[in-house]
């Protein structure tokens, strides 16, 4: 999954591709680099980011999905009002880091036929990074994406179109998420693919001393370790590099196929 964030401020490429047809081209790049899944967001959910009405969204949103609907587009949303007009225009999956917690947020996807991540977040992005404390971090955050999966099957989402997410850094200390990485294997038990987002994050720097921009290293293998935990997804800036380290990772578990 190829990250792309149509905000002026997202924490690794705020502003880059806020304008519309910079948005399309790096999904096209991102796409042609392999890709399966494009991710747009038109609002950041970095630690300390402020929310952004639904309207605002939307304007920032609709003009790139509208030109690259031949993609497998996920639309990175909590809000009810955007999942409903960018299904309707053509998405394939909602992104929702609060999981449809939000009120009609579950009818808006249970009516269609688009698939969705559910993320386990603590807190909301403008606080959650304050001293997060978990008594056990996986058990805490698997009881919750259970739950979130419970209402998403009961609201008649089947779970062919779930996906999970332990959502890393997502009100998680660096150690937090390297006890979530060492046992994400337990999230097999949920018995739906799981997803995980660990590129450029403040824990890459935390672990290599990098700042943002120098993290690339140090995601990657963040990405190798996600894979041997299981994760089946991986939402990432670094496309082509990703999927270098998925190769290696793939003919490791296989034969060679020449
Ligand atoms: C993610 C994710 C996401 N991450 C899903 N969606 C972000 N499903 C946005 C930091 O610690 O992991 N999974 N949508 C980006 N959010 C963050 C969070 C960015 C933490 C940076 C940090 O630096």
């Amino acid at each position: 999954m190829g990250v792309v964030n149509v905000t002026p401020d997202s924490f690794s490429d705020g502003g880059r591709f806020f304008d519309p047809a910079a948005a399309v081209e790096q999904a096209r790049r991102l796409s042609a680099e392999g890709a399966d899944i494009i991710d747009i967001g038109g609002e950041s959910s970095r630690p300390g980011a402020e929310p952004v009405p639904p309207e605002e969204e939307l304007r920032r949103v609709m003009p790139v999905l509208e030109k690259i609907q031949d993609l497998c587009v996920s639309v990175d949303t909590r809000q009810p009002q955007v999942m409903q007009q960018v299904i309707a225009a053509g998405a394939s999956m909602i992104n929702d880091i609060q999981a449809l917690t939000e009120p009609y947020a579950l009818e808006a996807v249970s009516a269609t036929r688009c698939a969705v991540c559910l993320m386990h977040m603590k807190g909301t992005p403008a606080t959650m990074q304050r001293r997060p404390h978990y008594d056990d971090v996986v058990a805490e955050v698997k009881t919750f994406l259970r739950g979130a999966l419970r209402k998403a099957r009961f609201a008649g989402i089947g779970a062919d179109r779930i996906v999970v997410d332990p959502g890393f850094g997502f009100g998680k200390s660096a150690e937090h998420n390297l006890q979530l990485l060492r046992r994400l294997k337990e999230f097999a038990e949920l018995e739906v693919p799981l997803l995980a987002g660990l590129s450029r994050k403040a824990t890459v720097g935390q672990l290599t001393g990098r700042p943002l921009h120098e993290r690339l290293a140090g995601s990657l293998a963040l990405a190798l370790l996600a894979l041997a935990g299981g994760a089946r997804i991986l939402r990432v800036h670094d496309v082509k590099e990703t999927k270098d380290v998925i190769a290696v990772w793939q003919a490791y578990g296989n034969e060679l196929q020449t």
